[in-house]
């Protein structure tokens, strides 16, 4: 079918990785979003790979997401999954600040592989669980406080969110801004319309060549 063929030739494909440590919810998130029902039942992951296609702003997107275990201990694969990746979710609980300080080093290893080449967002969950704003707080070594947000945004330059999993809270719309960022990152990065970066290229001299 013709109508068939021309919708999936403007299907975009987006991968995202989810990491973070154990029982914060990256599975929940991912099933959340897939349109699954909530369970509070913990099933620790291996590795799973999903597939979601969406409508958003008018434009097809094939959704590939990347559900990882939240152990430490397999950094190899996870430097293939961050090669992989077009975006990032870096998820910790706000119900347990300490799995905020893991998105420590998965930040620098995402650093290395990649540079500042891809949107990566830290991502608050379980809202619900938790009463006020000081959930965001963290104590530090030296018995002081710390704003994870703050930290996120302004000492690692991360796009940063909250949500739940559990009552559907910003899921979708995290989704939705990964894609936003990664557009605009890439509108940043491909030589503007009229630059004359292009002067150089071979089709343009074989163009020359002809016209002489
Ligand atoms: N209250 C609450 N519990 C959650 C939320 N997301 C996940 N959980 C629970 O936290 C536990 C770990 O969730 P899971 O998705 O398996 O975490 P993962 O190990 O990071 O994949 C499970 O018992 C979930 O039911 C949430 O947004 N709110
Ligand atoms: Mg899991």
């Amino acid at each position: 079918m013709a109508g068939k063929k021309r919708s999936s030739a403007y299907l975009k494909m987006f991968t995202v990785v989810v990491f973070g440590e154990a029982r914060t919810g990256k599975s929940s998130l991912i099933k959340t979003f897939l349109g699954e029902t909530f369970t509070d039942e913990y099933e620790p992951t291996v590795e799973e790979f999903y597939s979601k296609q969406i409508l958003y702003n008018d434009r097809n997107y094939q959704v590939d997401i990347i559900d990882t275990c939240g152990s430490e201990n397999f950094p190899a694969m996870r430097r293939v999954d961050i090669q992989k990746a077009d975006a990032i979710l870096l998820v910790y609980s706000l119900d347990n600040p300490r799995s905020f300080e893991r998105l420590e080093q998965l930040r620098e290893e995402i650093f290395q592989e990649r540079g500042h080449n891809l949107p990566v967002m830290v991502v608050a969950n379980k809202s619900d669980a938790v009463l006020d704003g000081h959930a965001l707080e963290m104590k530090t070594n030296d018995g002081s406080l710390i704003n994870t947000k703050y930290v996120a945004e302004k000492e690692w330059n991360l796009l940063w969110t909250i949500t739940s999993a559990k009552m559907s809270w910003g899921v979708e719309d995290m989704f939705h801004d990964l894609i936003d960022a990664f557009y605009l990152r890439r509108a940043q990065t491909l030589p503007a319309k009229g630059s004359r970066s292009w002067l150089g290229s071979p089709l343009l001299s074989s163009l020359r060549r002809k016209s002489k």
